[in-house]
Order: C-alpha cells, then structure tokens, then sequence
C-alpha cells in the first residue's frame, strides 16, 4: 500500500548527472541528421551544463514516423487494454517517484490522475429515430505534437503527454531550447516503464526549425502549444494552413488580483505576492497587476515593500533559496527594459527594479506602486518578478479595469464579504489535475487538466447501426 504521507524529500541533487543529450525516437537515442548541437546553460551560473543533440524537420519526420507506426491498427499500443495504459501511466509515476529528489510531487499526481481515467472515457447510446442503434465511442485523435516552454518544463511536459496517452494517442512533443534535459530524463523512464516503442518521442530543438515542423506537419493530428502569444498565433496558422490539425494553446496572461479593504490584508500581502514572484515571476499565472482599494492601499504597498526585501535570493538547489535566476539572457533583458518603461512612465519603484551584482541572471523582486493602466508594465506580460500596485476606489470601477487586457486567464479577489467572493476565493496558484486549466481571449483556446481535457485528446465517433426491425 502507498503511504498516504510520503517520507521527507531528501536533499536535492545539487549536480545531478547528465546521462541522456540526444533525440528520443522509438525508444532508442539518435543523434541529429543534420549532425547539429546546442548548449544547455545553467542560468544560475552562466556555466554551460552540456551539448545537446539539434532536432530539425527531418527528425520530426523521423518521430512522426515512429509515432504514426506505434498508434497504427494491430500495432501494441492500439490493441493494450485501456486499463493496461493505465498501468503503464502509473508505473511512470511510481518512476518518477523513486527519483523524488528531483521531482515535484504536481507532476506524479497528474500522471496518477490521467492513469485512472484510461477505462473511464465513456460513450453515450442515443436514442434516435426509427430503426437503429446509434452509439459514441471517443477514439484517440493520433499522433499528438506538443511544443513546451521552460518556465515549467517537466509539469508542462506532464500535462501534454499524460491526457495524450490516457486517451491512446501518441505523443511527439518538443521541450523548449533552454530546457530539454528533464524531458529526455523522463523519456528514459518512458522507455523503462514499458511503453512500446514510439508511443512517445521527445526532439529537442528550436522553435523556428523543430517546433515549426511540428505545427505544419501533414501526419500530426492535434498539436499543444504552451509559450508567448505571438508563437501560438503562428501555429494556429500554421496548423490551418497544412491539415487544420486541431490546436490547444496556453499562452500568455496579465492577470489580475483585486484587494478590498475589508480583506485579511497580511494574508493578501502574502498570497499577491507569492502570485507575483513565485518561479521568479515566469508564470503565465503570474498576479501581474494588483488593485488595492484606496483605504489600504498605503498599507499594502508599505507590507507588500517589507516582505520583498526579506526574500532569500540564491542558488535554486538550495532548500532555503524562494527566488533564482531568470531563465537566459533574452528574458532578463526584457524584464530589465520594462522595469526602465515603468519608471520612464511615472510609476513608483518601491524596491528591487535591477539585477543582483554579484550574479548573472538574477534581478531583486521588484514592486512598483502608482501604477497607472495605460502604462506599458501594466498592458505587457513582463514574466519576470515584478508586482506592479495599482489603486481603486469603487468595485464597478476596478471590474472594468481588471477585464481590460486582450489576455483571460487567472484572476484572483481578496475579500471577506462572500457576495464578492462567489467565484473567485482568496487563494492564488491554486492548480490541481482534477480541474481545468486555461485561458479566455489572447491567452489561449482549450482546456488542460481534468476531465475537460479529455476531449481535447479525443475524436468522438458515432456508430449507427441499422436493425432489420425496431427495438422496443
Ligand atoms: O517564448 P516562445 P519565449 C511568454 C513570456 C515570455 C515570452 C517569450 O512573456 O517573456 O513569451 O518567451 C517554441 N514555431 N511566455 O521566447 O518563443 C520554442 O522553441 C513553433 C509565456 O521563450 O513562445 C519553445 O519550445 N514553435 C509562456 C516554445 O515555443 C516555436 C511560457 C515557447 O517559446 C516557434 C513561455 C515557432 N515559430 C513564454 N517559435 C506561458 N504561457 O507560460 C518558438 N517556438
């Protein structure tokens, strides 16, 4: 029996060993066919950790052609019980779990979650006219492409292949650049578990070669995108105009927190801010903006100063550590010329706003008060940790305000009046396997997690059957 507690996490593994750099296909390692390479960085320390096998369209061909071949009729995969793709899905988990001081405890409970769905995805028997039976099965959509971020790279690699698999799919998926070594770790556990060859293949690469393959690819069926904006609109095209493949996507967010006065304001503190700064401000949840009603506001923006200057900022694989680095060069760079606009623009830097001295990727947590909607830190996904604290005074007012962003995605309200509270409650990050997950408007179309995701990954067949007489 599975202790209900788990043991401790043991310490983390400081310099974990690098054992696989190359392209995953059919549950073998290949090198690249155009003979390329590229550097993984240890953004904490600038240090490059190793080289790692370039996937370009011809090894997406490649991949595709083993996942086409796992999920053809006869082969293993489509003839293994529904039950038996459970089993396998657990036995990843339990992998996963042998190797916890690594892990994070979100990315096992999501594969445990999808494992249990494998039997139960339903059809329906409708009762239709005259003489016939007619009946849905939900059949697995085929090959599944899914091209990740590195904000979150092996949750996101969690949350594409496990509702893929459960539902009998098969998966190519491509980390992103800065991020591939967790994804080809877990693709030898893939492979350990049991699953047959080419159920799942993992191409590392660049998203203008690799993952625009992906998306134009005419034997890809569905593809799941995580990453900016402006990339999910070029796979939505891409996608429409090679197979109009279907396409999911979780892009970005400005998401809103609202504060009345009458809240827990010491917990509003807390909660906004580990919104804000939490992965270093790279969330596409991130509390981004945050309206403080006028009667508190002072106090919030005086509390809100006072726990940011005490966060213990360091090297990620040290227990103590709640703030590292920005993921690479490109992202810092644009935090730090954001935080430059806010300024330019009149808001207050209350603190932080430049990068820590002595190290290369890292930046204070930064919070701004007077932050006024027009400005640019206030309409732009900054995804790095910057709170930007804006003033309200009526609760229609801030409503307007807060749904003013071509983004949708989360949105939090803190508050004791529970009229206020009806739908959204005092909590932030609040993400579990059991419930849907995604975006309105410009962060994105389709659902993740829960059993809504189900029919992102299925095709819904009717089946009719014509009987020589009417059943009564
Ligand atoms: O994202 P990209 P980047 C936002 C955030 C961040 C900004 C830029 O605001 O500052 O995006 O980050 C692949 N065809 N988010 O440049 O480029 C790429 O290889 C196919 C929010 O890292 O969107 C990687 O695997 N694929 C977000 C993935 O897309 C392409 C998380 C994401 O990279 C491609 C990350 C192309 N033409 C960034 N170009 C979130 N929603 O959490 C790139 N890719």
């Amino acid at each position: 029996a599975r202790n209900a507690c788990p043991p401790p996490l043991p310490q983390p593994v400081k310099i974990p060993e690098i054992k696989h750099t190359k392209i995953f296909i059919n549950n073998e390692w290949h090198t690249a066919i155009k003979g390329k390479m590229f550097p993984t960085i240890n953004p904490a320390t600038g240090v490059k950790i190793c080289d790692v096998e370039e996937a370009d369209k011809a090894d997406v061909d490649e991949a595709v052609k083993a996942a086409k071949a796992a999920g053809q009729r006869g082969s293993e995969w489509r003839r293994m019980d529904a039950s038996s793709r459970g089993g396998l899905l657990h036995r990843l988990a339990d992998l996963l779990e042998r190797e916890r001081s690594y892990w994070l405890n979100r990315i096992i409970k999501t594969l445990r979650y999808y494992a249990g769905w494998t039997d139960k995805i339903h059809g329906k028997t409708m009762p239709v006219d005259e003489n016939f039976v007619c009946f849905t099965k939900h059949e697995p959509v085929g090959v599944c492409g899914a091209i990740i971020p590195w904000n979150f790279p092996l949750l996101m690699f969690t949350w594409k292949i496990a509702p893929a698999l459960a539902c009998g799919n098969t998966v190519v998926i491509k980390p992103a650049e800065q991020t591939p070594l967790t994804a080809l770790h877990v693709g030898a556990l893939i492979k350990e578990a049991g699953f047959p060859p080419g159920v799942v293949n993992i191409v590392p690469g660049f998203g203008p070669t690799a993952g625009a393959a992906i998306a134009s690819h005419m034997n890809i069926d569905k593809v799941a995108f995580t990453g900016s904006t402006e990339v999910g609109q070029l796979i939505k095209a891409a996608a429409a105009k090679s197979n109009l493949k279907r396409v999911t996507l979780e892009l970005g967010g400005k998401n809103p927190c609202i504060v009345f006065a009458d809240s827990d304001l010491q917990s509003a503190v807390e909660e906004t801010q580990k919104g804000s700064f939490f992965n270093q401000g790279q969330a596409c949840t991130a509390a981004s903006r945050v309206y403080v009603e006028e009667p508190v506001y002072d106090e919030f923006v005086r509390l809100s100063v006072e726990r940011a200057k005490n966060i213990a900022i360091g090297d990620p694989m040290e227990p103590r550590t709640s703030h590292g680095p920005q993921i690479d060069q490109h992202q810092f760079d644009k935090i730090l010329e954001l935080v430059a606009s806010g300024k330019k623009e009149g808001a207050t830097l209350e603190c932080g706003g430049c990068a820590v001295e002595d190290r290369g990727l890292f930046i204070h947590p930064t919070i701004f008060s007077d932050v006024k909607d027009h400005m640019r830190i206030a309409k732009e996904e900054i995804f790095g940790p910057v709170q930007c604290i804006m003033k309200f005074k009526k609760q229609e007012e801030v409503i307007d305000r807060a749904n003013s962003s071509q983004y949708g995605l989360t949105a939090a309200v803190f508050t004791r009046d529970v009229h206020r509270a009806m739908s959204v409650v005092n909590c932030y990050n609040a993400l579990h396997a059991q419930a849907p997950f995604g975006g309105f408007k410009m962060s994105g179309n389709g659902r993740e997690l829960g059993e809504y995701a189900l029919a992102e990954y299925t095709e819904v067949k009717a089946i009719t059957i014509k009987l020589s007489e009417q059943l009564t």
